[in-house]
């Protein structure tokens, strides 16, 4: 047997401590991710840190937690039986419901047999001479694998701002990302939530249900609108069953962010101010994200987008009786959806309510967390339990977590330390045998994810299948290729407002971390067709190997 030959994918899986692939992480893109690559043969290994399948939504058990976009859309398209099978209950699924769903995948495709759960992959060093990765996990076991795959998701590392004196608050300290397994009961308590993202915004309206005395401390307002939740009726459900076929082929293809809507045709400044006010209105009553696609350049001229803040800054003021109030809760920083914009339920309307306190921590900052309380602007609050609903380090955090050691040693902390750099978001030059699912440079959260997760699963199975047709086993992406491709990720992001608002998008949440625009806003059908092309044209921007050096081929630029 060739050097070749013994390399070839496809041959590891007859030592037990060596993989095809590793996957790090059982999400919606870990899971799936394993499903293929047993389709293709080949042996896989997922490892876990949590206790449990569904990623982001087995760690996100926040009261209120639910999905943004619709139930319908939010599940997988790969097999016709499962999407006709499950009965999604809500418009917007909750929380416990997605979860339930991940784990009814696990079980239907029979995945926990190849998932290590409770073991997270501490390092993975790339070895040059036998072309394949080292990885070591929590439990201190090193596996080989000859490619691994990220699958670590974009909003799983939870982020504590390093405020002084956490450690010695004596109430109960919460964080929305890493939410106990049982429901905390706030009944008869005082409560404060830090932080009014997505997470606060839903979080907050279902406390105050419950607790005595609620202070919610806001840095910076966000827009929200109505998600107007419901009951789905069997015939919506119908419909989409229906129409399956055509509503998932329009989203991958037709849709900017993969969620099948109505497109808008005109732009905000071709209407009349009542036209364009009945509009917003119906938008509004409607409810969900789909608000800032009333109209087509809501995202690229400041004034088209201002008339949209405008509707939103005057329902704030509409709904919040004290007008000091709605004056703190309306956003003046930055346009409308250059961050993401949230969905609430009854969220502005929470603080018409006598027992819950708005505290405005940019005019007062935030001074030290307290035994019994924290002091801001020279002022104590007392409470008995602390929310932190202080986001992620999104998109690379989870990845930096892990110590990824690539060719010569170069570490890819090391090589992303000025921002992350990749080629498609799917590979990055020096980290051969590397894959990242909705990574950096893709369209990621700026899409559906389950949309873009199934693109990029689909897209490494065929590659995968293409090398071992082909007697190839290292691929790596080309420096030129990755040049080419993070600035055209940046010039797409800036020729739009998104890059105005300090947002997570931009790492602008994280002290310290670059400021870079992380995903790719050219939508997900544009991207998926230059996926494509690139693989039509034998992965155009990838160097692909075997294991004898006279067999390289297909490099290109
Ligand atoms: O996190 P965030 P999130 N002192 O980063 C504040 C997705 N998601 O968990 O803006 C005081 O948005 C911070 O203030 P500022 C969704 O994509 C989806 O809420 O930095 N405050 C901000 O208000 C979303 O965008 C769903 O000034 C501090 C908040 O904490 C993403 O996850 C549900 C602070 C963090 O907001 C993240 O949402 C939930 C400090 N030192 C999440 N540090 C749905 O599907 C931070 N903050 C509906």
């Amino acid at each position: 047997m060739s050097v070749g030959q013994a390399n070839a994918i496809g041959n590891r899986s007859q030592d037990a401590d060596a993989y095809d692939v590793v996957i790090v992480g059982a999400g919606f893109a870990g899971m799936y991710m394993l499903h293929r690559l047993r389709g293709l043969g080949l042996s896989a290994r997922v490892f876990e840190q949590g206790s449990g399948v569904g990623g982001t939504w087995y760690w996100n058990r926040y009261p209120g937690a639910r999905c943004d976009v619709e139930s319908m859309q939010y599940s997988y398209s790969f097999s016709e039986e499962l999407q006709q099978e499950w009965e999604w209950s809500e418009r917007y699924a909750p929380q416990p419901e997605i979860l339930r769903y991940a784990n009814h995948v696990a079980d239907r495709f029979d995945l926990r047999s190849d998932i290590q759960f409770n073991t997270r992959v501490e390092r993975a060093v790339f070895d040059e001479r036998a072309r394949d990765w080292s990885v070591t996990v929590s439990d201190g076991k090193t596996v080989r694998a000859q490619f691994v795959v990220l699958a670590t998701g974009c909003l799983s590392n939870a982020r504590t701002p390093d405020f002084k004196g956490l450690s010695d608050f004596t109430g109960e300290v919460y964080h929305t990302g890493h939410w106990p397994h049982q429901p905390v009961d706030f009944t008869g308590k005082r409560v404060a939530v830090i932080g009014t993202g997505s997470s606060g915004i839903q979080s907050i309206p279902i406390i105050a249900d419950q607790a005595s005395q609620l202070t919610v401390f806001q840095r910076t307002p966000n827009f929200s609108v109505p998600a107007r939740n419901a009951p789905l009726s069997p015939e919506e459900r119908d419909f989409f069953r229906a129409n399956y076929t055509e509503i998932r082929r329009k989203a991958r293809e037709e849709m900017r962010n993969g969620i099948y809507q109505e497109l808008p045709e005109k732009g905000a400044l071709e209407e009349s101010a009542a036209d364009r006010n009945a509009r917003y209105g119906a938008r509004w009553d409607k409810g969900g994200l789909t608000f800032t696609a009333t109209y087509n350049n809501i995202a690229l001229d400041k004034a088209a987008n201002d008339t949209a803040a405008d509707f939103v800054r005057a329902k704030i003021a509409e709904i919040v009786k004290d007008s000091e109030v709605a004056k703190l809760l309306q956003p003046n920083d930055h346009p409308i959806g250059s961050k993401r914009i949230c969905v609430d339920t009854d969220y502005y309307a929470t603080y018409n309510r006598a027992h819950v306190e708005l505290v405005d921590v940019r005019a007062n900052p935030i001074e030290e967390i307290l035994p019994h309380g924290l002091k801001a602007g020279g002022k104590t609050y007392d409470f008995d339990v602390l929310v932190l609903a202080t986001g992620f380090d999104a998109m690379t955090g989870s990845v930096a977590r892990i110590d990824i050691s690539g060719r010569s040693g170069q570490t890819l902390n090391e090589k992303w330390e000025a921002g992350p750099r990749t080629y498609l978001g799917l590979m990055s030059e020096g980290f051969p045998n590397l894959f990242v699912i909705t990574g950096p440079g893709s369209p990621s959260v700026l899409s559906n994810m389950i949309v873009s997760i199934e693109q990029h699963v689909e897209w490494i199975t065929d590659c995968l299948d293409y090398m071992r047709a082909n007697g190839l086993d290292c691929m790596e992406a080309t420096r030129a290729a990755e040049d080419n491709w993070v600035d055209h990720v940046n010039d797409v992001a800036h020729g739009t407002l998104y890059p105005q608002a300090n947002s997570w998008y931009m790492g602008a949440n994280v002290p310290g971390k670059p400021r870079i625009f992380m995903p790719y806003i050219g939508g997900v059908g544009v991207y998926r067709q230059i996926c494509n092309d690139v693989a039509a044209k034998g992965y155009e921007g990838f160097t692909m190997s075997a294991a004898a050096p006279t067999r390289r081929v297909a490099a290109s630029s």
